[in-house]
């Protein structure tokens, strides 16, 4: 990045940081001095714990994707910026997995690992978390095409074998742990079994639906995107919240390019499939959101459906609008894929503008 660049986008973020922090004008341009001097001597300047923690939760509330965003003051920063092996970070994440899974009682956290360190115009050689997110089930092609497992997974867990790794083969192996520089070879560690906290899935009234054996981990954790904040990267800063459940519902079991459980379900519930005007996949998405929010709730792990997401969210515009800010989103990612016009964001449009600090897609580090 241009050096009169790195320098708006700090100057800019420090402003508003210490600003909503209510540090006094005195302080702010002492430590507006004390960045520019950095970034003159350095090419580049490091974030103090209280930026840093404050510029992670301005990056949720910036999450134009996001529904979950009324909690964004409420994220936990875990500040792992001197890790510097694999095995170091492997146990800085496994920490991060114990303190956000808390039994059940998802608690919002993030991990922050080192900061990117440009060097001749390229990319440096920062760690990478090779994995979409830290908890996801493998998925295996078989010889006449279908997959075992999550067809999503399909790519990474063939990079997963080729470093040596080797899952049992059910429709929901947890893949392992991969982290390493962004090129050369990484770590692959397995992810303490007792650190993996997963649901079966059950109906609140039909007992038979245990037997379509289905699950889904408690915890979503995305580890694949880049936080920014002030012009500074972090390439590997995995965070958490809890699900919403439409996710897993209304996507990850019932795509048809995913679990794809509609039709067994149907046929559960003795569906007519004949015919499309018996709305038996409608029928099947409501029975099977039912059986994971009842589930999660049974289990005693966080989860949230889409009406209340949708109310909170409503909440989260108050709260900016008195805070005398503007809220941004993206309204084809905000609308919940399941009954969206029952919520009020579908009657609604949004501002797209994407605001730093925030967080970023980034390339694979694997073809
Ligand atoms: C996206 C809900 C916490 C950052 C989303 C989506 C949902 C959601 C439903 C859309 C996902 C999709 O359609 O695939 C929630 C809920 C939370 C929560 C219920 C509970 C606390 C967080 C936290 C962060 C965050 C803690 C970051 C600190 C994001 C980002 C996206 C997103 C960056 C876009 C992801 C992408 O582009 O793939 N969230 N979220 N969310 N959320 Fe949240
Ligand atoms: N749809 C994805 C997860 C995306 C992020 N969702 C959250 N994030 N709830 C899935 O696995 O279904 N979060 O940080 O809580």
């Amino acid at each position: 990045m241009e050096q009169q660049q790195l320098m708006d986008r700090a100057a800019a973020f420090i402003r508003q940081c210490y600003q909503e922090l209510a540090i006094d004008e005195a302080q702010t341009e002492l430590r507006m001095t004390e960045v520019m001097k950095q970034i003159v001597n350095s090419g580049t300047y490091r974030h103090t714990t209280e930026e840093l923690t404050h510029g992670a939760r301005l990056a949720w509330r910036n999450s134009n994707r996001c529904i979950g965003r009324l909690f964004w003051q409420s994220l936990a920063v875990l500040d792992a910026r001197e890790v510097e092996s694999s095995d170091e970070a492997a146990e800085a994440v496994f920490e991060h997995m114990a303190f956000a899974t808390n039994n059940g009682r998802i608690r919002p956290a993030i991990t922050i690992f080192a900061q990117e360190q440009e060097h001749g115009g390229g990319r440096s050689n920062n760690l990478r978390i090779w994995n979409h997110q830290l908890v996801r089930y493998a998925g295996y092609e078989q010889p006449d095409g279908t997959v075992v497992g999550d067809p999503l997974s399909v790519p990474f867990t063939r990079v997963c074998e080729s470093l040596g790794w080797k899952g049992e083969g059910t429709p929901f192996d947890v893949l392992p742990l991969v982290i390493g520089p962004s090129n050369g070879t990484p770590a692959v560690y397995e992810i303490p079994e007792e650190l993996v906290l997963q649901v079966p899935l059950i109906h609140p009234t039909e007992p038979r639906f245990s037997a379509l054996a289905l699950q889904w981990y408690a915890v979503p954790f995305i580890s694949d995107m880049a936080l920014e904040i002030g012009g500074i990267r972090y390439p590997a800063a995995p965070f958490n919240g809890w699900y919403m459940g439409t996710e897993i519902g209304a996507r990850n079991l019932s795509d048809v390019s995913r679990y794809n459980k509609l039709r067994p379900i149907a046929e559960l519930f003795g569906y007519d499939m004949t015919t499309n005007t018996s709305l038996w996949k409608d029928r099947a998405l409501v029975e099977l959101n039912a059986a994971v929010l009842h589930s999660y709730k049974s289990a005693g792990v966080s989860i949230v459906d889409h009406h209340t997401a949708a109310e909170q969210f409503g909440r989260f515009e108050q709260q900016e609008l008195a805070a005398g800010r503007s809220v941004t989103g993206r309204w084809s990612w905000l609308i919940p894929p399941m009954s969206p016009s029952a919520t009020p964001i579908w009657h609604r449009g949004f501002d797209n503008t994407e605001r730093e600090p925030r967080f970023s897609y980034q390339p694979k580090p694997y073809s």
